[in-house]
């Protein structure tokens, strides 16, 4: 009886309207008379919820009815940006919603504008994470994230006086998008000890008892794929003390104060992202955040389980969890530790289910960002956990010692427990041991993880249990929603937006490459993006831009490795090499644009030395007369999704310049090449597949390979370490107190002088300079580089973050699509 009172989502202008007013009267008692954006943007908003949440629920009721194997993705990290755009357009209803605003007396762009980031991530993992579920949505997947819900994400970086500051993010003041479970609680125990005894039967048993208990609340965020009405869930978990608002035991003997001291230390777990990136830091809390993350998981997915009443054995088939790098590694031992500790299964039969069911992506090989903890540290927190590792590194190793009897080296090479002081565990090999699949992401990265970190294992387990999946973006946000009018002109030439869906079919652009009609259209768009960022340049600088100038970007995390520093010491060779040129050698000179952005973690002092020199150069050489045109140097503040899109669109060329062999894959860089722009960029990570698809002549490679960065090492500190003359001029410049005090700079110019210049900043830097020129050469020809982005983007159907999910459904996961049916 109930269905026909069921709601109608809207589909028209005035169904939308009529929305939009009915929350604003009721649900957010305002008067339409004094209805300013914020208003309009949370009506606006709820009225998308509504529709999205029909669409959800059915959803979940079509997967839970079909009861096929479903996919949970374990991220402590989604950087998903903003929610409302990206509705509007997975629905199909953005122009609806723009003549409806605009009938009501607003501009869609600044009702979008008021959106705050769900900024749930530091950078290219969470990204990642957040294109998968994108993906997986649009896709069919029954598949949920699950991460955690953090009150504070990433900082808000703000520039003063050419310094980094961090400022919190504090981004649920209205959040529409989120809808807390106050029904779903889990209970998760930390600290407390093992009683170990023997049942009646003679069997052991293990009881993790004592300690304390903190309580995990769902909140739901709805996950809408595009042109489908598959909506998925990502469940986030947020903490709370055990006994709610205070502890009524404390509290009536008077204690009050320790009783709120109690919930704010629960709270404190899901209070706030560590900005660390690839930097582990083996913080208690950092350990705590990810337990009380994976227990509630792993209880949600277990109960789910159970209520399907089928055997243990059918786990695996029915579930498949992707550890997204080694923060969720705990779950492999929680799961462990649930069946035969709570389920009474024997360790071998549990043994098999977990790692059929467990898959591990690795995203790195730094050293110092390889996950260990003290085992200290677990003992006190995790104390049954720290039984069940050792455990499983006892089975481990002796099937280890049975395969390569007597080789002890291997030994302690392999084991998942570290023989220092004191003692740490090793996250990555427990997530290799506990897994049935490990896989890196890009073809250099898996090939390295093989033949470095985890070579003896590839030795242990054979080479099949190690793949590859290349990583790939969206196309729905990373074209479609950053770049509305490239979208709408690829649409118009390959027969609508069915390439969003299968991005092979940007292979039809080909055909236009040297199309004068369509390469004018092509380069006018580029150029509106341009003009679009100019803006915002001035708006947020103060600076004045040439739109018509070459715009060079690079924008990520800052870190030595990614070298954003070799890239402002081109720019200062470059300042040289304007102030020492006669004016008529400077009318030939393309005017260029350097655009920098990107967050330093809070403690990683070299990487706030960079951004403080890309400020103080640009502002000498912004203002320097001799200049002009020539060279402008822009460092954008508080770089994020939001900021991406408007970026991304506006590059010539965008640098992806990393020490060959340090970054995993890079994903910019597709975003990048996809909008029509060149890259330049070293042989690494992705960029190298990149190469494969479009061409070499339609990138800008340089520096030395990953084969050879371990031997040049071996020279800086063996053999004598010569500097590259050029970059001996930079070096001078800086020092001379051009850019304000040069002893601010030392330790950078240091580093590389003197302590070995680990990242190649020297040996690359000719290659370096030389590309750059190829580049100023290659602008000036703009009909051919007009063709080179459009072979490029024809040719960048691969890097669709579908293409991803389908490798991991098929390679790792073995699940498949569940088609909608007629009903909705
Ligand atoms: C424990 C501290 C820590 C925090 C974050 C260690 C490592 C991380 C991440 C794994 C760092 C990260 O985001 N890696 C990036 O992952 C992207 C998605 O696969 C790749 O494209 C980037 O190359 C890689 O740096």
């Amino acid at each position: 009886a109930w269905k026909k009172f069921q709601a109608k989502p809207f589909v028209s202008k005035d169904d939308f309207e009529k929305e939009v007013v009915r929350h604003v009267e009721t649900t957010l008692a305002r008067s339409m008379f004094n209805c300013d954006e914020t208003a309009a943007y949370a009506a606006a908003s709820l009225a998308f919820r509504d529709r999205l949440i029909t669409e959800w629920n059915r959803t979940q009721q079509r997967q839970t009815f079909a009861d096929t194997k479903r996919v949970y993705y374990l991220s402590l990290e989604f950087l998903m940006g903003r929610a409302l755009d990206n509705a509007m357009l997975n629905v199909g209803l953005k122009n609806i919603a723009k003549e409806g605003l605009s009938e009501l007396g607003f501009r869609i762009e600044d009702i979008i504008n008021q959106e705050h980031d769900a900024a749930l991530g530091n950078g290219g993992l969470g990204r990642l994470a957040a294109c998968f579920l994108d993906s997986m949505a649009s896709l069919n997947f029954p598949a949920w994230g699950y991460g955690l819900r953090y009150k504070y994400g990433i900082f808000k970086q703000e520039i003063v006086d050419g310094y980094q500051v961090e400022v919190p993010d504090y981004w649920l003041d209205f959040n529409p998008w989120e809808f807390p479970r106050h029904d779903i609680v889990v209970d998760v125990q930390f600290y407390g000890g093992v009683r170990k005894y023997q049942d009646e039967a003679g069997k052991n048993v293990a009881v993790w008892e004592g300690g304390e208990i903190v309580k995990a609340t769902a909140y739901d965020v709805p996950i809408p794929g595009f042109n489908t009405p598959t909506t998925n869930n990502m469940r986030l978990w947020s903490s709370k003390a055990a006994s709610g608002e205070f502890d009524f035991q404390k509290f009536n003997s008077g204690d009050y104060e320790s009783s709120v001291a109690d919930q704010q230390r629960a709270e404190t777990i899901s209070a706030v992202l560590y900005p660390n990136d690839n930097l582990d830091r083996g913080k208690e809390l950092r350990l705590k955040q990810q337990y009380f993350w994976v227990a509630a998981s792993l209880y949600d997915i277990v109960r789910r389980f159970k209520k399907s009443k089928r055997a243990w054995s059918e786990f695996p088939d029915q579930i498949a969890i992707q550890l997204n790098d080694t923060h969720p590694t705990l779950a492999i031992v929680e799961l462990q530790r649930i069946l035969i500790d709570m389920e009474g299964l024997d360790w071998d039969e549990a043994w098999t289910i977990v790692t059929n069911t467990f898959g591990y992506t690795n995203h790195t090989v730094l050293p110092e960002a390889l996950e260990k903890w003290s085992v200290p540290l677990f003992q006190n927190l995790l104390p049954r956990h720290l039984q069940i590792i050792y455990d499983i590194n006892m089975f481990f190793l002796q099937s280890v010692e049975r395969k390569f009897p007597g080789d002890r080296d291997m030994l302690g090479r392999v084991s998942i427990i570290e023989e220092s002081q004191p003692k740490m565990v090793r996250m990555a090999f427990l997530a290799i041991v506990g897994s049935h699949k490990v896989n890196g992401v890009a073809e250099l990265h898996s090939d390295l993880i093989k033949t470095t970190i985890f070579k003896d294992f590839v030795k242990i387990f054979g080479p099949d249990k190690f793949t590859n999946v290349t990583n790939g973006i969206t196309p729905r946000r990373w074209l479609h929603q950053a770049n509305p009018r490239l979208s709408e002109l690829i649409a118009s030439k390959t027969g609508g937006l069915g390439f969003l869906k299968d991005l092979n079919v940007l292979n039809e652009l080909e055909k236009f490459a040297d199309d004068k009609e369509f390469k004018k259209e092509w380069a006018e768009i580029k150029y509106a993006n341009k003009v679009r960022l100019a803006k915002y340049i001035k708006s947020t600088t103060g600076v004045t831009v040439n739109p018509a100038a070459l715009f060079d970007i690079q924008v990520k995390r800052i870190h030595e490795y990614k070298r954003q520093q070799l890239n402002i010491f081109g720019v200062i060779h470059r300042y040289l090499t304007i102030k020492a040129m006669t004016p008529e050698e400077r009318k030939k000179l393309a005017p260029r644009v350097s655009i920098f952005g990107g967050k330093a973690a809070p403690g990683y002092w070299m990487a706030k030395t960079i951004i403080h020199l890309i400020n103080n150069v640009g502002a000498v050489v912004n203002k320097d007369p001799d200049v002009g045109d020539l060279l402008k140097v822009i460092f954008l503040e508080d770089y994020n999704v939001s900021k991406a899109e408007i970026i991304t669109p506006a590059s010539d060329v965008s640098e992806h310049i990393s020490t060959a062999g340090t970054e995993a894959s890079g994903t910019s860089n597709m975003k990048f090449v996809l909008n029509g722009g060149l890259i330049i960029g070293t042989c690494d990570g992705a960029n190298i597949e990149i190469t494969r698809e479009i061409g070499e002549n339609n990138i800008f490679l340089f520096g030395n390979l990953a084969e050879d960065v371990e031997d040049l090492r071996h020279t800086h500190n063996y053999g004598s370490h010569t500097l590259d003359p050029d970059l001996v001029k930079v070096f001078d410049l800086i020092k001379s107190n051009a850019f304000g005090d040069a002893g601010a700079f030392g330790a950078l110019t240091g580093s590389i002088e003197d302590h070995g210049d680990y990242y190649l900043v020297s040996d690359d830097f000719h290659s370096y300079i030389q590309t750059q020129t190829l580049v100023d050469e290659a602008y000036k020809n703009q009909e051919e580089w007009i063709t080179k982005t459009i072979l490029s983007v024809a040719r960048m159907g691969f890097f669709s973050s579908d293409r991803c999910i389908n490798e991991y459904a098929e390679m790792i996961w073995n699940v498949e699509p569940l088609p909608v049916g007629k009903e909705s």
